[in-house]
């Protein structure tokens, strides 16, 4: 990858006092965690309508229960990789730094990121249908029922996380946005840039000034519109980065 591209971008870094991290399944790839489009992802053989939606979960909830605890599974046994880790440090030197996660896995927070936006939810939550309660993700595996119960009004539980189709929680994007109008750089990381909220997040950023970077190994709409394409794996070209801008 050009090496006068990254110092251009490590050199926007340096100066940075507000960072926007908007980052996709991809980052989290180094970790064992398939992708949703890649070969061998998520989708395999599974089309999303089939699984990650509200008509989906209304017509067979014990489905939609058994592939959430099967990727739970996944998940945890699962660990942060560099690419995680350069992100908490990118946190722990820069002053003001938001991160906004497509990814449901909690890679990041187990990386060290504080201040984080689960966009599409965490795997980590159940959520009561009625009353709203969220409850831990049940762990191990599945002894009767697979759709939980509400431990408050007995209602069936679901995991809580965004669906296709469904809408975002309120305040989860404003809070985003926010951070996107103010920031001097926007990175975003291992995103194919499909779903199309968290793209306008890094959009909005760039349009109202942020330096926006895009580290994929493959060309997305996003990298085309990029400041700084960095090409490759996350895992290595993030420690590449965060190594020039000496922080
Ligand atoms: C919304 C949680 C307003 C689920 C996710 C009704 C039915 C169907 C669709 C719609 C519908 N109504 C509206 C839509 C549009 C829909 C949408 O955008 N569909 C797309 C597919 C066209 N959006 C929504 O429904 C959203 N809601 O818009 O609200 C609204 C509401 C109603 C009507 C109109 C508007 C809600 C979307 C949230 C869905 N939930 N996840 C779960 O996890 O089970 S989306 C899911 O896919 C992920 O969370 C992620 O957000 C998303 C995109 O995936 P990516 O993260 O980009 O991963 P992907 O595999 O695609 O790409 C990986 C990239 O990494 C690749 O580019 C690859 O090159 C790169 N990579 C690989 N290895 C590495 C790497 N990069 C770096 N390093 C590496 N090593
Ligand atoms: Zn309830």
């Amino acid at each position: 990858m050009g090496g006068e591209l990254l110092d251009i971008a490590a050199a926007r870094l340096r100066e940075a006092s507000s960072l926007f991290v908007v980052t996709g399944a991809g980052i989290s790839a180094e970790s064992g965690i398939p992708t949703f489009r890649g070969a061998g992802g998520l989708w395999e053989g599974f089309s999303f309508q089939s699984l990650a939606t509200p008509e989906a979960f209304a017509e067979d909830p014990g489905r939609v229960w058994r592939w959430y605890r099967w990727r739970a599974e996944q998940y945890g046994e699962c660990l942060p990789n560099p690419g995680h880790d350069v992100i908490a440090q990118m946190e722990a030197a820069i002053p003001e730094v938001l991160i906004a996660t497509q990814n449901v896995d909690g890679l990041h927070r187990r990386a060290g990121n504080v201040n984080v936006v689960e966009l599409h939810g965490s795997i980590a939550d159940m959520r009561c249908v009625a009353c709203e309660r969220l409850a831990p993700f049940p762990q191990g595996a599945i002894v009767d029922d697979p759709v939980p119960r509400c431990a408050h009004c007995t209602a069936a539980m679901r995991p809580h996380i965004l669906w296709f189709g469904e809408t975002y929680w309120p305040g989860i994007l404003e809070q985003a946005q926010a951070a996107a109008r103010q920031a001097d750089v926007c990175l975003v990381v291992g995103t194919s840039a499909q779903v199309w909220p968290p793209v306008a997040l890094a959009l909005h950023a760039r349009d109202c000034g942020a330096y926006l970077i895009d580290v994929n190994p493959e060309v997305t709409d996003l990298s085309r519109t990029a400041d700084a394409h960095l090409i490759g794996p996350s895992g290595t070209v993030l420690p590449e980065l965060w190594e020039r801008v000496g922080r």
